[in-house]
């Protein structure tokens, strides 16, 4: 499978936003990838459900939402009906969340669990039945640019061996920079969130950019 490149949208440039969806969908971008958080859940705010209606005029393309909120079973339907294609929750968030995941495949969205450097793989060992996506957090969660937390690969390798018994994609956000790429690929990482680190103000085509982050 070839892997998956998913445009980090909170890095783009707001100001020319509709421009730079485009020249993203000809960039081939896979999944636009769009960070909803709630300053409570993680301590800063960046995109909502306008943001994604907006996205979703200028594109067709896959896209999906990364829930950093408390309580998002109560606020799943919203983003489905904005129209994600997939949706992240964080199983610390949410105190149902087999019925969140639930919920989620039942509307005929993709679902995803977000899980962060202190998340510990047993304590979400359940869940990955229930899982179309399954995305290791590399930094905490919250900004961009960050360093990316070395210790994380322990549980990319592990979800990596399960990945195919339980049918889900392994992703990784947070400081995907090319080396990380590489090396990630290399330990059976399907996809990766592009932010600072890859894709955003580097002063070069996203096309350029895109054809190479697929082959290095
Ligand atoms: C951070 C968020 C991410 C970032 C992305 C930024 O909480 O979930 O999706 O936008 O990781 O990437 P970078 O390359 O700047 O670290
Ligand atoms: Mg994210």
């Amino acid at each position: 499978m070839e892997r998956l490149l998913c445009p980090s949208m909170m890095c783009a440039d707001y100001g020319r936003l509709s421009e730079e969806v485009r020249a993203l969908d000809e960039a081939r971008a896979d999944i636009f990838h769009c960070d909803i958080m709630d300053g409570t859940f993680v301590p800063n705010m960046t995109m909502g459900i306008m943001d994604i209606r907006a996205i979703r005029q200028y594109t067709g393309r896959q896209m999906d939402a990364h829930l950093m909120i408390e309580n998002p079973g109560e606020k799943v339907d919203w983003f489905i009906d904005a129209g994600v294609n997939i949706i992240y929750i964080h199983p610390e968030s949410e105190r149902y969340v087999v019925k969140t995941l639930s919920h989620i495949r039942e509307r005929g969205v993709q679902a995803g669990i977000a899980i962060n450097p202190d998340t510990s793989i047993a304590s979400v060992e359940e869940l990955l039945n229930l899982c179309d996506y399954v995305m290791v957090m590399t930094v905490n969660p919250g900004f961009a640019g960050q360093k990316f937390i070395d210790f994380t690969k322990r549980k990319i390798s592990c979800l990596a061996e399960k990945k195919t018994q339980y049918g889900f994609h392994l992703m990784i956000d947070g400081s995907c920079s090319p080396q990380v790429i590489a090396e990630m690929s290399g330990m059976g990482v399907d996809g990766f969130i592009l932010g600072t680190s890859a894709l955003f103000g580097r002063g070069r085509s996203y096309k350029e950019l895109m054809k190479e982050l697929r082959e290095v």
